[in-house]
């Protein structure tokens, strides 16, 4: 079975204002202060009203008075306000309150187009976690290039694409998972930068978009070649065991085990070759995650999304409702973004790179469940952030819980739209910290703690931790340029199109 990438392809922008943002709870009302319309146009020479209980009344514009009482407690103006209702000369009566700007949560300038992190209330979330250095999200897909939002991000990784015509770097398998395809038709699309992006990229930096994860660690792992983007069930199964920390003949064994497994791709068909593989990472801890398909079919009849163990995600579009390619069914766990593919720039903004003389990298929109799937991803590693010990099936049980059911479908939708906010309260309320940890910490046995160090599986069997010393980013470092790329319209599963207008702008480079 050649499985394909589940992108589709991004039309037009959407941008849609952040919701509001503070570090704190702001307070919601002026404390003892109440604003009253009176049938009667009142006298600038005399109070209003006959109440002993208010200090100072304010004639406003239009008729209404600013009643300012002795006693400034909620439950005074309470009592006022009630009072005001029941009296014959008022037609109405309110509490002052404050509003705020409407300030994104993140300096980063392309925020306002990522539409999907406030629809899966993101920026709520954030106020608990920014995720954990400490969580390592496998990225199993077309390998990785350099991009300044994900510098900070990349682990080693490796490449298990065994045909050396599909991998294109010269031989089979090897420690490089750098993505030898391009954005060219026919080739990786360099999907898995945009899905590690996603769920990844540098938050709060005054630089192209926000992951949903500001934290974790991204293992790139390459399975999916040149040609149509396409992978092999033999290089998948081993690379979702190495992701887990497993042994796999001929490869050296993974120094930083995957918490988190995200699976963007898939094909028809089942396979108990990658059933057993799935099985395996599970038994390791490891949540995995995978798209349900672009086909508009039963998710069911399509691997790894129909198999057991995984967490399935169908895409929604920009009002949450099911995309018209997703695939859906009962095998469907929940929803994620993932946008629509006939409306210009409605996919998901995230991470790319453009090779050549003037290699620059850049951000581009694309639909499709692979974006949906790296939603979750990003927040499962959220979750394992805040509670390190919760095992997948009750990370799978916390998403769909805490999902948002008035998204579901008559086709099957799952338990609805991911809802990032509950998810994040649940999983601490499970790991025993209610309401949460600070943002520095995490849950384990009931007690809220500093991050366990990333555990670095040494050769020979011992263990170290620390920081790998292979997490320095890849190669190349040609930061030359800023780009955001827009896609042509058109609808693929397998291979990308061209960009229709590169160089937005342009500046210095980053570094
Ligand atoms: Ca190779
Ligand atoms: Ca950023």
């Amino acid at each position: 079975m050649s499985l394909g990438l589940y992108a589709l392809f991004a039309l037009s922008v959407v941008s849609q204002l952040p919701s509001g943002w503070g570090a704190a709870p702001r307070p919601e009302v002026v404390p003892g202060s109440v604003l009253v319309r009176l049938r009667a146009q009142p006298q600038r020479s005399a109070w209003p009203l006959e109440l002993n209980e208010v200090r100072l009344q304010r004639p406003l514009t239009g008729g209404v008075v600013q009643l300012i009482l002795q006693d400034r407690s909620p439950d005074a103006t309470a009592q006022l306000l009630s009072r005001l209702q029941r009296l014959e000369e008022v037609v109405w009566a309110q509490p002052e309150r404050y509003r705020y700007a409407q300030q994104a949560p993140v300096n980063d300038p392309h925020y306002p187009d990522q539409w999907a992190l406030p629809l899966l209330q993101l920026p709520q979330a954030w106020q608990k976690t920014h995720g954990s250095p400490h969580v390592v999200v496998a990225v199993i897909d077309t390998g990785i290039l350099p991009h300044p939002e994900l510098a900070a991000r990349l682990l080693s990784g490796y490449d298990f694409i065994s045909d050396p015509e599909s991998a294109s770097d010269g031989d089979g398998r090897d420690a490089d998972p750098t993505d030898q395809g391009s954005l060219d038709p026919g080739s990786s699309g360099l999907h898995g930068l945009h899905v590690s992006g996603i769920l990844g990229a540098q938050a709060n930096n005054h630089e192209g978009i926000a992951g949903v994860d500001w934290n974790c660690r991204i293992l790139p792992i390459r399975v999916l070649g040149v040609h149509d983007a396409g992978g092999r069930d033999s290089d998948i199964a081993d690379a979702i065991r190495w992701a887990a920390g497993l042994p796999v003949a001929g490869v050296p064994d993974n120094p930083t085990p995957a918490h988190i497994i995200n699976l963007s791709f898939g094909g028809k068909g089942g396979s108990p070759l990658l059933q057993e593989a799935i099985d395996a990472a599970g038994q390791t801890g490891a949540v995995v995650v995978a798209s349900a398909g672009n086909d508009a079919a039963d998710a069911a009849d399509y691997a790894p999304a129909g198999l057991r163990g995984v967490i399935a995600v169908g895409a929604t579009d920009e009002l949450g409702g099911l995309a018209g390619y997703s695939n859906f069914g009962p095998r469907i766990d929940l929803l994620g973004p993932g946008g629509r593919a006939d409306r210009p720039e409605s996919g998901i903004l995230s991470t790319t790179y453009k090779a050549g003389p003037s290699a620059q990298w850049g951000y581009f929109f694309l639909p499709g469940t692979s974006q949906a799937a790296a939603h979750v991803s990003g927040v499962a590693a959220l979750l394992r952030a805040i509670a390190p010990q919760l095992q997948p099936e009750a990370v799978r049980q916390i998403l769909k819980t805490t999902a948002d059911g008035r998204q579901q479908c008559a086709q099957g939708c799952g338990a609805g739209l991911l809802d990032a906010a509950a998810a994040v309260a649940a999983a601490a309320s499970a790991a025993g910290c209610d309401p949460a940890c600070g943002l520095h910490e995490e849950c384990i046995d009931h007690t809220c703690a500093a991050f366990t160090p990333l555990e670095v599986q040494v050769p020979g069997g011992c263990s170290a931790t620390g920081t790998p010393a292979a997490a320095a980013p890849l190669g190349l470092g040609l930061f030359s340029a800023l780009m955001l790329l827009r896609r042509r319209a058109r609808r693929a599963t397998a291979s990308q199109a061209p960009p229709i207008a590169a160089a937005a702008r342009h500046r210095a480079a980053p570094r």
